[in-house]
């Protein structure tokens, strides 16, 4: 079965799109109601300059929902689990967004711009709907909106060299989520040091939507010197990585998941002293226990191919867990895989199974990373 998603008018263009297009992007997925490249018909290409050199990303689908106005600081913080009292002006965090049962809503970056404005660099879900309606419901002096704001990612180890040529010697003290208001050429941005893999890189955030085709070639000039390309946020790479993928691990609407299942339960900060929704809903889940883990995943087999998931983690005709996202890694040499699975499963155990197209497969749990950074 091959099929197309049809370009209609619903679904938002970055300000990326035409310098894309004349890139040669082959396929494109939808994100926060946008079109984001997936891919530039050069996998093992795509692949090798995140790896090994330097990749362009339009990631404009990283939308960001500005809170802005005395009770901002108050807002973001009723928002998120985690306790931002130390988060500076200048530094990014990545927070988890969870609704009044715990279950996880969004894995932003939050982006402190001043003591009262903030960024949700939010992913896949509508976020600025939610947060405007809680603001308002709780009476705060906020505004909350989508700002004219697209991040650029510039992702791999030479990441930092083009950097510097573009920016300066100043980037190289930048912290891991830091950012930094800056332009280039006169185009207004935010230079942050994050994005979505674990091979160091840059995100730049452009304040002026009618410039974006501008900056790509900025980007893309200056980036021939590292021989750079275009490329997309990469799945081999975030699950050799195992990087969370909200929408893909899990979705309020369709797979639950609260944050400890997904392994975040290091942004849940019950003892802070802050409240923030889902606060007493965690609280109870971790009381009673929970009952589900995210694992790493061999699949036994040949190279996995196509578009399955999620798919059932099986033992006997008994579904056990849920596979999120597989792939095969080319630097393992294996195929690798998501999940989370029921806490009754044991790590060691040897007859877990998956179903990949008809044929069942073997496989095995392992701890995360696959390939640490
Ligand atoms: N950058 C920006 N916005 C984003 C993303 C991004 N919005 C959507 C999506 N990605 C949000 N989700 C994530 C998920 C993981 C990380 C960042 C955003 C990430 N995680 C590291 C990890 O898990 O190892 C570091 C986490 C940490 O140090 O706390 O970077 O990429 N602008």
């Amino acid at each position: 079965m091959t099929f197309r998603l049809s370009i209609t008018p619903n679904i938002r263009k970055s300000p990326y799109f035409e310098a894309t297009l004349a890139e040669g992007v082959r396929a494109f997925s939808v994100y926060n109601h946008m079109y984001i490249p997936g891919h530039y018909g050069d996998p093992e290409g795509e692949y090798r300059r995140l790896i090994e050199g330097v990749a362009q990303w339009d990631v404009a689908a990283q939308r960001q929902v500005e809170l802005s106005g005395p009770d901002a600081g108050a807002l973001a913080q009723y928002l998120t689990t985690r306790d931002l009292t130390r988060c500076a002006v200048g530094q990014g965090r990545y927070v988890a967004l969870c609704d009044h049962d715990g279950t996880l809503i969004n894995d932003p970056v939050l982006l402190k711009l001043a003591e009262a404005r903030y960024w949700l660099s939010i992913a896949d879900s509508d976020i600025a709907l939610w947060a405007a309606a809680i603001a308002r419901e709780r009476g705060l002096d906020v505004r909350v909106f989508e700002p004219d704001v697209s991040p650029m990612a510039i992702q791999g180890p030479k990441a930092l060299d083009l950097a510097r040529d573009l920016f300066g010697a100043w980037v190289e003290d930048l912290k891991y989520f830091w950012f930094k208001e800056t332009e280039l050429e006169g185009i207004p941005l935010v230079l942050a040091r994050s994005g979505w893999s674990k091979q160091g890189g840059f995100e730049l955030y452009l304040q002026d939507g009618a410039r974006g085709s501008e900056l790509w070639q900025i980007v893309k000039n200056a980036g021939r010197a590292y021989d750079i390309g275009p490329g997309a946020p990469n799945d081999l790479e975030r699950l050799e990585s195992g990087l969370v993928s909200y929408g893909a691990d899990g979705r309020a609407q369709s797979n639950p998941v609260d944050p400890f299942e997904i392994g975040l339960g290091h942004l849940v900060e019950l003892e802070s002293g802050q409240d923030f929704i889902g606060r007493d809903a965690l609280v109870e889940i971790k009381r009673a226990g929970v009952r589900r883990r995210r694992v790493g995943l061999f699949i036994e087999g040949p190279p996995v191919t196509g578009n399955q998931h999620p798919l059932d983690i099986l033992r006997g005709d008994e579904a056990v867990g849920t596979l999120s996202e597989m792939a095969y890694s080319h630097r393992l040499q294996r195929n690798i895989a998501l999940g989370i699975v029921s806490n009754e499963v044991h790590d060691g155990a040897d007859d877990l199974r998956v179903i990949v197209g008809t044929a069942p497969r073997a496989l095995a749990i392992t701890t995360l990373p696959f390939i640490a950074p």
